[in-house]
């Protein structure tokens, strides 16, 4: 690095004091903790994204200021890599670094000693280019003057500011500025190609299979997806939406949104009576994550789930109906469609993708294990059972479709085609996104002509349970194989298989969360009392190793 670039390191570095007594992990999906803790790591992992951009040509990088389902207090910092996906994970080592270095001088000489290694040219004779974006968070302005300030101090960095945006939406801009090399794709440019290909698909939907499916009411979290899913319900002239929890009165994700919903299945608050039976929807803080469910009975808040495991599988259906009109066993081209999952996948929805014949594979937790492992397909659908997830189509696969949507003679294949290259124009192949993912659940329920109940009939989930456990520490949990065996601390998991043994259809693991300081418990049996028996005793074991009394 050069005297120039050392010294403006040096006067911006000193304003940023990391707090002390404090060491930040990058989790399942960047930095995440108490806001007030968080100006030097915001400064800090604005260097790291210039850097990467410097590393990838002067490609865009992504910088999102949020954390998402965490409660309101809390705040986080995630970089988008070129392609929208989360950044690469060799490069976490050196986040976790910069961001606990204790003074200026030892963080330059991590960025020096890293750029070296990485030959990344630090002398202002290449151009960065970051786009920053943050949720609603009041927290978040400050963290992103922060970030603005830790890119800026990198010569040549140039910054540009998305203002309040889901997060999702950050990483759609990222994406398509470096691969459709649209320098100005915009927040504009997303609504009209996600609006745009939702109306292609309900064009084609054959009109004798079409039938309303009546209202749709969206609990938004009190989060930024309230202001977009209206922008998006007023371009569509959609009138069949209701859309709550826009973040007016309520506090953001404060019993509601799609966290809430799936871990405590009960209906958020803002919603009641007057709703039972009608199809409803929730989206988290920054709107990543969606799941759908109805409300029972009146009078007590209940709800049938239908979470993302569902939404992966009605996903995973419709393509597979399209790839079958278009394809046949003569078919030179065969494309491989993959479907990823997680442990908390509920094993009946496992049973049902093998049952349609798919193959399914499971990574560990964080939809950067999970979209990695999608990519390796033609058609690679990934969800985790909260919500998160979505359907990444290979470039030579697009290829090919766009070759049979101009070139195919048969109608029916003509149209299966062209569904499916608007399935790969409206969904985020960049990362997970309930606002995309919700426009492709409503254009299928209406190409099928089906009520939320009868997707939720698909298949039957086994009862579940997750509870949290605070602990002294979470890091002294290892665990592998998908996060289904715990390594350490020893003798704990030979005590959850002697437990979970106990039950018909058992099955329970424990892990560290990655965005909260908490250890997870997940556990799955043949009723649901036995789901919370098992639960509960195996949160109590983990107390007995790892809880505060020790
Ligand atoms: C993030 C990740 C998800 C992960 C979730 C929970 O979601 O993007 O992939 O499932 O955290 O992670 P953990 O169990 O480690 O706390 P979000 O919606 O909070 O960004």
């Amino acid at each position: 690095m050069d005297e120039q670039q050392r010294s403006t390191f040096l006067q911006s570095a000193s304003r940023f004091p990391p707090p002390k007594g404090i060491k930040l992990y990058y989790g399942t999906a960047g930095f995440r903790t108490d806001a007030s803790i968080l100006q030097s790591t915001a400064f800090r992992i604005g260097i790291l994204a210039a850097l990467r951009s410097l590393k990838t040509g002067g490609a865009v990088i992504g910088l999102m200021i949020t954390a998402s389902h965490n409660k309101v207090s809390d705040n986080g910092v995630k970089v988008a890599d070129p392609g929208g996906e989360m950044l690469t994970q060799d490069w976490e080592p050196f986040a976790d670094s910069i961001a606990n270095a204790p003074d200026p001088d030892s963080l330059i000489q991590l960025i020096d000693e890293f750029a070296k290694k990485e030959g990344i040219p630090l002398n202002g004779t290449q151009a960065a280019a970051i786009l920053l974006g943050r949720d609603t968070r009041p927290s978040g302005e400050s963290l992103v003057e922060a970030a603005k300030q830790g890119i800026c101090s990198v010569i040549g960095a140039i910054v540009n500011d998305m203002g309040v945006v889901t997060t999702p939406q950050l990483h759609w801009m990222v994406r398509t500025r470096n691969k459709d090399l649209k320098a100005s794709a915009s927040e504009l440019d997303y609504f009209d190609q996600v609006s745009t290909s939702f109306r292609c698909l309900i064009d084609l939907i054959p009109k004798k299979s079409y039938h309303g499916i009546g209202k749709l009411i969206v609990d938004c979290a009190n989060g930024v997806g309230g202001e977009k899913l209206q922008v998006l319900k007023e371009k569509l002239n959609w009138l069949d939406v209701e859309i709550r929890n826009t973040g007016k009165q309520g506090i953001l994700n404060e019993q509601v949104g799609a966290d809430y919903v799936q871990k405590d299945k009960v209906a958020p608050q803002g919603f009641g009576g007057p709703d039972v039976g009608v199809r409803c929807a929730s989206l988290d803080g920054d709107a990543d994550r969606l799941v759908y469910f109805t409300i029972i009975t009146k009078g007590n808040n209940q709800i049938n789930l239908v979470d993302g495991d569902k939404i992966l599988s009605l996903f995973a259906l419709f393509i597979k109906d399209q790839l079958s009109i278009l394809t046949d066993d003569t078919c030179e081209y065969q494309p491989r469609v993959g479907v990823v999952q997680t442990a908390y996948a509920n094993g009946a929805s496992t049973k049902y993708l093998k049952y349609l014949g798919l193959q399914v594979i499971f990574t560990p937790t964080g939809v950067k294990y999970l979209h990695e492992k999608a990519q390796e397909y033609d058609i690679g659908i990934y969800f985790e059972a909260n919500g998160h997830g979505t359907i990444l189509f290979s470039d030579h696969f697009l290829c090919w479709l766009e070759d049979r949507k101009s070139t195919e003679k048969c109608l029916e294949k003509k149209n299966a085609a062209k569904r499916l290259w608007a399935v790969s124009k409206l969904i985020n192949q960049a990362v997970g996104d309930a606002l995309s993912g919700l426009l492709l659940v409503e254009a299928i329920l209406q190409h099928m002509g089906w009520s939320v109940d009868k997707w939720n009939e698909l298949y039957h989930d086994l009862p579940s349970r997750q509870v949290k456990v605070k602990v002294a520490d979470r890091t002294a949990i290892v665990t592998t194989n998908a996060e289904t065996i715990v390594q350490k601390p020893p003798g704990i998991q030979e005590a959850i298989t002697a437990l979970t043994v106990k039950y018909p259809q058992g099955r329970c693991f424990v892990r560290p969360s990655g965005t909260e300081d908490v250890v997870r418990v997940y556990a799955e049996a043949s009723t649901q009392e036995a789901a919370d028996e098992l639960a509960s005793c195996v949160a109590k074991l983990v107390d007995q190793f790892l809880g505060f009394h020790i």
